[in-house]
């Protein structure tokens, strides 16, 4: 992880009003390496106190206008325990403390599942550019635990670059194969099961604050990833009901930086 003082080092040697004009004429992979060190310079703010909760609600606001895959919730999520490729139990409960990044697929998907598994993890990949790597968990759900055996879905999350400091991969077991299709149905949505081993099924990304409650589905895949990342951003340093913005002016900067 960089220190903050790294942050701030790069930062100020490509000012950050150069940043909007040049993104236009950037290759994507130094598009994104801005976009990483800006939310570089957010965290330090927002990490230096200012700003907190104010900024949740704004993003939101926000979000809701431009965004319109995204959709805001403030629910408590539905709970699961359920294991990872390595045996491990893993409930939703025991992440509290981290914002989740939560979605389903199954690894025998011939069209959108991979896509999904690496939309998640290009975001992992921003996120993990910041201080956020410490505050948050990505966790794949298979809806198909007959076939997506542990070997499977170490495999799968190597072929399709998740990076496991972060990430589980987990499954009901092979004794429970309907549980978790039972559970993307608490989610309010469906895998559903056709004779040959495909599954009818949408596209959701959920987000669950550190208070394990559910507060946004991204849905399909056409979302800007920034915004997510912005959204992830944002609960990391939200806390529930304090605060006001001292640095509104500076807020809006840094949010200019990532209109879409
Ligand atoms: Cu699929």
């Amino acid at each position: 992880m960089r220190s903050p003082n790294a942050l701030i080092a790069i930062v100020g040697v490509a000012p950050v009003s150069a940043v909007p004009l040049s993104i236009p004429a950037l290759g994507e992979d130094l598009m994104r390496i801005l976009v990483a060190l800006g939310l570089g310079v957010f965290l330090l703010l927002t990490n230096a106190n200012e700003a907190a909760a104010h900024s949740l609600q704004s993003l939101e606001n926000q979000l809701r206008d431009r965004e319109k895959y995204f959709q805001s919730l403030d629910r408590e999520a539905p709970d699961f325990i359920l294991q990872d490729a390595d045996g491990r139990t893993v409930g939703l409960s025991a992440l509290r403390g981290k914002v989740v990044v939560l979605h389903f697929i199954y690894t025998n998907c011939p069209d959108i599942c991979p896509l999904h598994a690496e939309r998640i993890a290009e975001i992992q990949a921003m996120t993990n550019q910041t201080p956020m790597r410490e505050l948050v968990r990505f966790v794949t759900i298979t809806t198909d635990p007959k076939n997506d055996t542990p070997e499977v879905m170490r495999t799968y999350g190597r072929d399709h670059g998740l990076d496991p400091v972060n990430w589980a991969f987990l499954t009901s077991g092979p004794q429970r194969i309907t549980a978790t299709r039972e559970l993307v149905e608490r989610f309010g949505h469906k895998f559903t099961q056709e004779g040959d081993g495909y599954q009818v099924h949408g596209v959701v990304t959920h987000v669950i604050d550190m208070e394990g409650r559910w507060r946004a589905n991204f849905h399909g895949l056409q979302f800007q990833s920034t915004n997510l990342v912005l959204f992830i951003n944002a609960l990391t340093n939200d806390i529930h009901g304090a605060g006001k913005s001292k640095s509104q002016g500076m807020w809006n900067k840094i949010q200019g930086m990532f209109k879409q």
